[in-house]
C-alpha cells in the first residue's frame, strides 16, 4: 500500500504541472510522500471547498497550491483550512508570473499563505519539508543532509575554479 501522503500538491491546471513537478520531485528526495490533484478555483469551485475542507482530516499536513493568472487557489484554499499553505505562482504566457505572484501573495491579515518566487515549487517543496521536519526528527535529518550537500557543492565548485 502506498504511504499516507503528508503534502497535499494542488494546482490550478493540469498545465501548471511543467512548473509544479518540482514540487513533487524534491518531496521524494525527503522521503515525503505527497498527493497530486488538479483544483480550479474558477472551473471547479466545489471541489475547491471540500478539498480544503477535508485536507487535515485526510492526514495531510501542508498543502502546496499552484495557479497562474488570476491566481486565487492558494488564498481560497488557506481560508477554509488551517494547514500552512504553500504558494507557487505559476508564469504564463502574458505577464511573466507577475500576475500570479501579487494574486498569491496580497493576502489579508488573518489568512496566511507563504509565497514562494514565481515558478518556484522547489522551494515550495523545501519549504513543505522544513515545516515537516520542525516535528519529524527524521525529515530534519534529510534537510540537514540536503544543505550540507549545497555547501559542499558550492566547495568543488571553488576548488574547480581554483584547479
Ligand atoms: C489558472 O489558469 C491555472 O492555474 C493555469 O495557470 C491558468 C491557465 O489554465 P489552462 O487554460 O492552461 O487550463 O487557473
Amino acid at each position: 500500500m502506498a504511504d499516507q501522503p503528508r503534502v497535499g500538491i494542488i494546482m490550478g491546471s493540469d498545465s501548471d504541472w511543467r512548473v509544479m513537478y518540482e514540487a513533487r520531485e524534491v518531496l521524494e528526495e525527503f522521503g515525503i510522500a505527497s498527493e497530486v490533484e488538479v483544483v480550479s478555483a474558477h472551473r471547479t469551485p466545489d471541489k475547491l471547498v471540500s478539498y480544503a475542507r477535508d485536507a487535515r482530516g485526510r492526514g495531510l499536513e501542508v498543502i502546496i497550491a499552484g495557479a497562474g493568472g488570476a491566481a486565487h487557489l492558494p488564498g481560497m484554499v488557506a481560508s477554509m483550512t488551517t494547514l500552512p499553505v504553500v504558494g507557487v505562482p505559476v508564469p504564463l504566457k502574458y505577464l511573466d508570473g507577475m500576475d500570479s505572484l501579487l494574486s498569491i501573495v496580497q493576502m489579508p491579515a488573518g489568512i496566511p499563505v507563504a509565497t514562494v518566487s514565481i515558478g518556484g515549487a522547489k522551494n515550495a517543496g523545501i519549504l513543505a519539508a522544513r515545516i515537516i521536519g520542525a516535528s519529524d526528527a527524521a525529515v530534519a535529518d534529510r534537510l540537514q543532509a540536503y544543505a550540507d550537500g549545497l555547501t559542499a557543492m558550492v566547495a568543488d565548485k571553488n576548488a574547480a575554479l581554483k584547479a
